[in-house]
């Protein structure tokens, strides 16, 4: 048997993991706790020292349950890779503001493990990053090529996209399944052979490392197009005096060939809003223009501006201005109970009240420091008007009564989270997105 398939079983093989963010820390720790020791390479030394100590600063289940000291070797030192038998790259793979794919972290993790490599461990590499189909064989690979390695023979490359769910209580880095794709049959093999060590779960092996890449941006597409499908019905159902929260919920009584999705102020995270624009920019290359992708991304796009545009109809009936009125956005964060404001709906909602001049007021119990009001009562007793931007669980045991309290006069609800009935029977004027 090859020595690292032996090194893999026998739990002697050593890993290094690129980037200890909410991806990378479970699947070190993960990876720890199976019986391998793991070494962390981290370019915040806040973070290194953090993890060196023990100290869990992620919101994550996993973590909280099986995170301690000594369980990763965190470090800035690259050199590290040399010691590796398998590199597992766990970097962002963001869009810039003009939604261009910004694939230079995983160049500069890339780049990090050629100047380290020893082609003599024929270390495995497995990006975990979500990447388009192609960035593998035409990104990655060269970089290795350039600096005198080949692949199959001095290193393997596999990819293994990352699935992880921030915040979700049971899917975790532990029990979510995963697919794996490998440039050469051996990678496939050793590869799904380290997961299936790691993991509770099925691990997949594809049929080359672009089905893998394709999967995970298939599977994100999938989510945005389908929300944008919702988004739009919102829009068109609210015109028709139609509740669509109602209508998904009555075709959610189908037991099969429907899957609910929700309507709201707008998509973020770092995943659902980010990852089309990969496949649509290297579809372009190709000659293909992914139209549909690219309008559910417009629809979406469009749900924050819509959002304001519904509190300025609410304020028109009360012969109020949205301009000079005091708005309470609740919620900066890109979703409930976490303190992530990646790509957030709610910083491109507070831009357009900006240009509506309205007088603007701040709160996310997860995000204090960027929030202008520290506690629910201090934004409350400032605000007329209120958009729920965030379901955090706070703001969901709202009560109409706590508003009026504060003289507010209208609410909308941009993550139909409140009781609707019951806000409709009171004095304050309620609209949720869609109903
Ligand atoms: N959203 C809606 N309507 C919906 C669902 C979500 O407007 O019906 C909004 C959310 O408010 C948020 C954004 O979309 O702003 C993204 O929400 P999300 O629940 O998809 O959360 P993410 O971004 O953490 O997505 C992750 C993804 N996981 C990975 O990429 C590994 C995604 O694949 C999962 O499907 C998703 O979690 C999940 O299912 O919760």
């Amino acid at each position: 048997m090859h020595i690292l398939e032996q090194k893999i079983r026998d739990k002697s093989a050593k890993l290094g993991v690129i980037g200890l963010g909410y991806v990378g820390l479970p699947l070190a720790v993960l990876a720890s706790k199976k019986g391998y020791t793991t070494y962390g390479l981290e370019q915040v030394q806040g973070k290194v020292d953090k993890v060196n100590a023990g100290e869990n600063f992620l919101q994550d289940e996993f973590l909280e349950k099986h995170f301690s000291k000594g369980m990763v070797n965190a470090t800035t030192d690259p050199r590290i890779i040399s010691e590796a038998d398998i590199v597992l790259v766990c970097v962002p793979t963001p869009v810039d503001k003009l939604y261009q794919p910004d694939l230079t972290p995983v160049r500069n993790a890339i780049t990090t493990i050629t100047k380290n490599l020893n082609p003599k461990k024929q270390t495995i590499v497995v990006v975990e990053s979500t990447i388009n189909p192609g960035v593998c064989e035409e990104v990655v690979e060269p970089l290795f090529k350039e600096a005198g390695f080949e692949i199959g023979k001095d290193y393997e490359l596999s990819h293994c996209p990352e699935r992880i769910n921030p915040g979700d209580p049971k899917w975790n880095v532990s029990n979510i399944p995963r697919v794996v794709g490998s440039f050469t049959h051996k990678g496939t093999e050793q590869t799904v052979a380290f997961y299936e060590n790691i993991l509770d779960a099925p691990v997949r092996p594809m049929k080359s490392l672009r089905e893998a890449e394709a999967t995970k941006i298939m599977e994100n597409s999938f989510r945005d197009i389908n929300i944008a499908f919702v988004n739009e019905l919102a829009k068109s159902f609210t015109a028709l005096g139609i509740d669509v929260v109602d209508v998904i919920q009555g075709a959610s009584t189908k037991p099969f060939a429907f899957m609910p999705h929700w309507p709201s102020c707008g998509v973020g995270g770092h995943c659902i809003p980010v990852d089309p624009y990969y496949l649509i920019e290297r579809a372009k290359k190709s000659g293909f223009d992914h139209k549909f992708l690219k309008l559910a991304r417009e629809i979406n796009n469009s749900m924050p501006e819509y959002t304001v545009e519904i509190l300025q109809d609410m304020l028109n009936d009360l012969k109020l201005p949205l301009n000079g009125t005091n708005v309470a956005v609740l919620g900066l964060a890109y979703k409930a109970n976490v303190g992530d404001k990646r790509e957030s709906p709610s910083y491109k909602i507070i831009e357009h009240l900006k240009k509506h001049k309205a007088q603007i007021h701040t709160f996310d119990p997860f995000l204090l420091k960027e929030s202008t009001e520290k506690s629910l009562e201090d934004i409350l007793s400032k605000s007329q008007a209120v958009i729920i931007a965030t379901n955090h669980s706070l703001f969901t045991e709202l009560t109409p009564e706590t508003l009026e309290k504060h003289s507010v006069l209208a609410i909308v609800d941009g993550k139909n989270c409140l009781p609707k009935d019951i806000f409709e029977k009171s004095s304050l004027l309620y609209r949720g997105i869609g109903r």
